[in-house]
Parts: C-alpha cells; sequence; structure tokens
C-alpha cells in the first residue's frame, strides 16, 4: 500500500506545480480573464441548405454563442463551442460566433455562408440554337470559356442611385464570374456602401457594339419577387443624344415574383416627341424561365426588328419610320439584374437570396 501512496503524493504534488505555473503564466499574459485566439471552422452540408456545423475554439472562453442573421438574440449558447445549426432554405446567411471569457467581455468572428440550391440546374437543360446559319456569318461571339470575364469585349458599370428606377442594388464586379462555360452574375442580399442588395451590370460600349444582325443569347434565368434580369442593347452614342435618342433594344426582360417568371418582354425604346415605346411578351406554356436554358433571339435588319424565345417569334417593329433613325446607329450589349425599383417591387421575404443570371453565350450573325 506504501508505494501507491507515495506515487500518489509525488503526482498529487508535480499537479499543483503544474497547476501554479498555468495559472502564474495565465495571469501574467491574461489579467483581465479575456478570451483570446478565436477560430471558427464552418462546414456547409454536401449540397443544398441543411445542418451547418460550426465549430470555435477560444483560449480562457466560459461560453460560446451563436448569433444567425440580424437578430440580437443567440440563436445558441454553449460551453463547447460546437453548434449544427439548419438552414432549411437555400440563401446567404451571416452568422457570427462570440467566445465570452470570465470578464463577461467577448471576442467574435463572423462569416457569411452561402447555401444554393439542391440540384442545380445544368448547361445541358433546355433549348440551344446553331453556331451557323445560311446567309449569316458570325461576326462576334462569347461563349464564356475560361475563368475570367473578357475585358476586352466587357467593362464593368458600378454603383447605386437606383439606375433612374428606383433599383436598390448596388453593381460591383464582385457579383460576375465566368466558369464551367458559363457567365454568372449573382444578386445577394448584402449591404455594401448604403445598399442592401448587390449585384452586377456589364457593357460592350465602345467595346462591341453593332447594327443590324442576329443575335442569340442562352441563359438560364433567375426568380423571385423584385429580382429583375435585363439581356438589352442601348446605342452607342448615348453619351451625346442621350436616353431615350439613343434608342434601347430590350432582347429579354423578367420581373420575378407573383406568377411573372414564365413571361420574358421584348420591347424597343426611342425618342419620337417624347419617349416611345412598343412592346410584346412571350409566356410559357408550362415551368418558369429558371427552370432551364432558353435562347433569347433578335433579328434586326434595315426594315425590322423581330423578338424569339426559342426560336419561336412574339414581336415585331417597323423601323422604317423617320422618327426611328437610333435604329439605323451602334448598340452596345447590356446584361445586369436588378433588385427592386419601379416595375417589379420590391424583393419581400419570399425572394431566395442569391439569384443567379447565367448565359451560356451571346452570338452576333450578320448577312453575308
Ligand atoms: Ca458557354
Amino acid at each position: 500500500m506504501k508505494k501507491p501512496i507515495f506515487h500518489g503524493l509525488l503526482l498529487s504534488f508535480l499537479f499543483l506545480v503544474t497547476i501554479s505555473l498555468i495559472s502564474c503564466k495565465d495571469e501574467e499574459e491574461n489579467p483581465t480573464g479575456d478570451p483570446t485566439n478565436l477560430t471558427v471552422e464552418v462546414t456547409l452540408p454536401d449540397e443544398g441548405p441543411g445542418v451547418v456545423v460550426i465549430h470555435a475554439t477560444a483560449d480562457n472562453a466560459t461560453e460560446y454563442r451563436l448569433y444567425v442573421g440580424s437578430s440580437t438574440t443567440a440563436a445558441a449558447t454553449n460551453t463547447s463551442g460546437h453548434f449544427e445549426y439548419e438552414f432549411p432554405l437555400a440563401g446567404t446567411f451571416q452568422i457570427e460566433v462570440r467566445a465570452y471569457g470570465s470578464s463577461g467581455r467577448y471576442i467574435k468572428d463572423s462569416r457569411q455562408i452561402v447555401l444554393t440550391d439542391e440540384d442545380p440546374i445544368t448547361i445541358g437543360e433546355g433549348y440551344t440554337t446553331p453556331l451557323q446559319y445560311d446567309g449569316y456569318q458570325l461576326v462576334w461571339n462569347d461563349e464564356f470559356d475560361g475563368n475570367v470575364l473578357n475585358t476586352q469585349f466587357w467593362s464593368y458599370e458600378t454603383g447605386a442611385g437606383g439606375w433612374g428606377n428606383n433599383e436598390l442594388q448596388y453593381y460591383r464586379p464582385e457579383n460576375t464570374s465566368v466558369d464551367g462555360g458559363v457567365l454568372t452574375i449573382e444578386a445577394r442580399k448584402e449591404s455594401y456602401s448604403g445598399s442592401a442588395y448587390t449585384s452586377s451590370r456589364l457593357v460592350t460600349r465602345d467595346k462591341k457594339t453593332f447594327t443590324y444582325g442576329r443575335v442569340d443569347i442562352r441563359a438560364l434565368l433567375p426568380k423571385g419577387q423584385g429580382i429583375w434580369p435585363a439581356l438589352w442593347t442601348l446605342g452607342n452614342n448615348i453619351t451625346t443624344v442621350s436616353w431615350p435618342a439613343c434608342g434601347e433594344i430590350d432582347i429579354m426582360e423578367m420581373i420575378g415574383g407573383s406568377n411573372r417568371e414564365k413571361t420574358v418582354h421584348g420591347t424597343l425604346h426611342w425618342e419620337n416627341n417624347g419617349h416611345a415605346q412598343y412592346g410584346q411578351s412571350y409566356t410559357l406554356s408550362s415551368g418558369i424561365f429558371a427552370d432551364e436554358y432558353h435562347v433569347f433571339t433578335i433579328i434586326w435588319d434595315e426594315t425590322t426588328i423581330k423578338w424569339y424565345v426559342n426560336d419561336v417569334k412574339f414581336n415585331e417593329v417597323d423601323i422604317t419610320p423617320g422618327h426611328m433613325t437610333e435604329f439605323h446607329l451602334k448598340q452596345f450589349f447590356i446584361f445586369n439584374v436588378a433588385v427592386g425599383g419601379i416595375w417589379p417591387g420590391n424583393p419581400d421575404a419570399t425572394t431566395v437570396f442569391p439569384q443567379q443570371l447565367k448565359v451560356d453565350y451571346i452570338r452576333v450573325f450578320q448577312k453575308n
């Protein structure tokens, strides 16, 4: 019995020495009881929304708290720093993890979590058009191959201010990406420089401008109340003659929400003793434009502009009248996703963010 007791005493002695060394060290480095060195590991579900695992560690932490979104009430509190939190819907979410010390003070780490819908629509789904047509030659195309936007073709237009329609988004280059043969413009619910949403707007102004031709744009549209994707043109002389005298060809516009996502609009805007416009819409017989890729086309020549979805014509305008000279001059392309504004109305609780406009290709053909 003696030996174990001796060992026990020795171990106790070593234990006390160790404890006192640790506490001395702690008192020297952290006399306040504040936590330090917070690290946060976030593990997303394999695909789609679901349970997000958050693991936090910090020195001197006595409690961890998880905050989700803008709530000032902790979603969960524990002493382990291990959280499993379920996000049932796709979207972009802010989380904040706080580590509290015995001082009652905390340090924090904030993260943005993006959970996308399960089963994303692939580039192979939906209508396609050929690379050549009889009587035409391909004069410009962007197939969005590679991993960066081709700035020989495209420029970013940035900023907020409503863009003439009380739109809510701030346009930034950060919301554009090129990957897998597809251009993606992403509208996010994200505060930036006074705006509650961000998105992107791309233009070919002064870089790729055309008068007449067949234009095919293959795209997958976003959806949701207040989401407003557009594939359109403006006259390259807009800086000198202004709008609407520069002319505007809306190849495709869609406003999301309220059973409107099965319909696209093709419209002309021009100057004729003030703003003149003429448009028609096309409605799918089943499904919505976010279900698969569609090809949005105009065939524009000296006498008419015609609009098509998947090679089905739905609008035609005679551009021979003398007050439509703008449609015999150079136009540049614009791709954007607006958020909110006069026409679609603003996003509401049903709108899921982020939303993406995806473009597989834009091709311009002109007559031989
Ligand atoms: Ca492509």
